[in-house]
């Protein structure tokens, strides 16, 4: 299953026929060069090529009044002067004889791309289309946008396919007002918008761009606004925004389908953004969608305004839902404070309506490690699960990773080789077989052994010799109690299995009190018995042990 890329030609006929500083940006290169460097690099040809069709008035009709959907159509017929007087009722926006006819194409490009998906043509696809469609409201065109594309498309897959809930996701640099007033009070269709918003004193300054706006009635929650107050936020903002913002609300949410009004004025060199994040964070963004509804990702392009950052970042979202992998970001992964702020106040306006985001914000005041009273659970991973001491995959200059080499060429023999040499003499250096016989194993103390488990999984019964456990828990207090010295005898067993390549993944339960020691022990054993990089991921409040050498093999959040 595949990848539809939705265009028809017609869509570069519209443009500024005036002189309009504010709207000259929205011009058909857009179009033209996005689409010219998805041919160049070749993708273009991976994809199912669709041609837009016009949507129908009765689809038009999903959002707008007729009325409104008559005006334009009357558009056609008018001269220059009378397309100027007119555009200028509305805020942001350009009339051409040609509008009404892009207008259609726009629409029609992204509910094409909902019937191929939906009908299980192809797993995923991208509409590139122009007019825009998010600004636009049921009678009023509003900056650059007409007809609302993905919003009509989202009523479409409700009506069409009988979809129950469809998540929006809005990371166009502009609030997609109209998008959110269109579902406001709908609880079936989540709308996410992170945008510029400088308290604000950004365009479309608007009160209900901020976080607290969550939507009205039966809607309530189903509005998740993410405010930037400052320029210049980057990769880490934006995956900090994901991770801790959209991705809980959206598993939670659970869509069927997942839109996005995939504006790239948010990308570097926006004129309209001045945001700092690279096209390579887009392809990011694009793979954690698909962790969603199945991989059913519409995306229809709203803005972006500066040609080469526009391109490669389309090129980077159509590589991700093509299944490539995606290059690695650069920069430091730090989010601003700023952005934190945000964040922070989007979970505390949220908190009331999504479990997943109960616990934000709360982290360390003791929730987690200081009772003593409930156990928590340690995960352990098989060292080859994280590639220890595999070169990372040579690139081509395009950054194109290399098993697409052609086989059979000579650099295809090059590099393979080179990875099963690399392979090999990791299997040599840490004695591993390369498919554990055991999947997931866990290892439980008395009260937790009862839990049922899933039948592909072992329960260890075995514990490390306990001088050895008693040696290892030695330094530290929290591991004198009997029950937290049982359970590191256990972790300390698992872990070796993993080591010994019997078992690829395991988790281990051990005393809340005792979390802390337990994985400090972990740490130092794993990288004791040779581990070459050793991640370490707390979920929650945990202090790096202090004492542990900065080598580069241990990193730790
Ligand atoms: C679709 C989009 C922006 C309008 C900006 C007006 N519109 N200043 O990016
Ligand atoms: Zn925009």
């Amino acid at each position: 299953m595949g990848t539809a890329l939705v265009y028809h030609e017609d869509m570069t006929a519209a443009r500024l026929l005036w002189d309009d500083p504010e709207c000259e940006i929205e011009c058909p290169e857009r179009l033209t060069t996005a689409l010219e460097r998805l041919q160049q690099r070749g993708l273009e040809q991976r994809c199912l090529r669709l041609a837009a069709r016009e949507a129908s008035e009765a689809e038009l009709g999903l959002v707008h009044s007729p009325e409104y959907v008559a005006l334009l159509q009357g558009t056609q017929a008018l001269g220059t002067g009378e397309l100027q007087t007119l555009s200028g009722q509305y805020d942001a926006v350009y009339f051409h004889p040609s509008t009404f006819h892009c207008a259609r194409l726009a629409a029609g490009a992204a509910l094409q791309l909902v019937d191929a998906v939906l009908a299980g043509a192809v797993r995923n696809g991208l509409a590139l289309v122009r007019p825009p469609g998010h600004h636009s409201q049921r009678a009023a065109a509003n900056g650059f946008c007409v007809f609302n594309n993905v919003a009509i498309a989202a009523k479409h897959a409700q009506r069409q396919h009988g979809l129950h809930r469809i998540l929006i996701v809005d990371w166009d640099v502009h609030h997609g007002q109209g998008i959110q007033y269109i579902f406001e009070d709908d609880p079936s269709v989540l709308y996410f918008s992170w945008h510029r918003y400088e308290h604000g004193r950004f365009w479309p300054y608007l009160r209900e761009s901020d976080a607290d706006a969550v939507g009205q009635g039966p809607g309530l929650g189903f509005t998740v606004n993410l405010p930037w107050n400052q320029v210049g936020m980057g990769n880490a903002d934006y995956v900090a925004a994901f991770l801790h913002v959209l991705l809980p609300v959206a598993f939670e949410f659970n869509p069927e389908l997942v839109l996005v009004s995939a504006g790239f004025d948010s990308a570097i060199g926006d004129p309209e953004g001045q945001m700092q994040a690279t096209p390579e964070c887009f392809a990011h963004l694009t793979q954690l969608l698909q962790m969603l509804a199945g991989g059913r990702v519409c995306a229809v392009l709203e803005g972006g305004y500066h040609l080469e950052s526009l391109s490669q970042s389309v090129c980077m979202m159509v590589q991700a839902l093509l299944g490539d992998p995606a290059p690695p970001l650069s920069g430091p992964m730090v989010p601003h404070a700023s952005a934190l702020e945000s964040i922070q106040s989007v979970q505390v306006a949220q908190a009331p309506h999504w479990m997943s985001l109960q616990q934000q914000g709360q982290r360390g005041l003791g929730r987690d490690g200081a009772s003593g009273s409930h156990a928590v659970a340690v995960t352990l991973n098989h060292p080859l699960g994280v590639a220890p001491v595999l070169s990372p995959c040579p690139r081509s200059p395009e950054g194109r990773p290399s098993p697409l080499l052609l086989p059979g060429g000579p650099e295809f023999k090059a590099a393979a080789t080179q990875d099963v040499a690399a392979l090999s003499s990791l299997l040599d250096q840490l004695r591993l077989n390369p498919t554990p016989p055991v999947r997931t194993a866990v290892a439980l103390t008395a009260p937790d052994a009862a839990l049922a488990l899933p039948s592909d999984v072992l329960c260890e019964e075995g514990s490390a010799p306990q001088e050895e456990t008693q040696a290892w828990a030695r330094p530290h207090e929290a591991l004198a109690q009997d029950r937290a010295l049982t359970a590191l005898g256990k972790v300390l067993y698992l872990l070796d299995r993993i080591l010994d390549g019997q078992v690829s993944s395991g988790i281990a339960v051990t005393p809340a009190s005792a979390a802390a020691a337990t994985l400090d022990v972990a740490i130092r054993c794993g990288l004791s018995h040779g581990a070459q990089r050793l991640l370490c991921l707390a979920v929650g409040q945990l202090d790096r042990p202090p004492d542990l050498t900065d080598d580069g093999r241990l990193e730790g959040f």
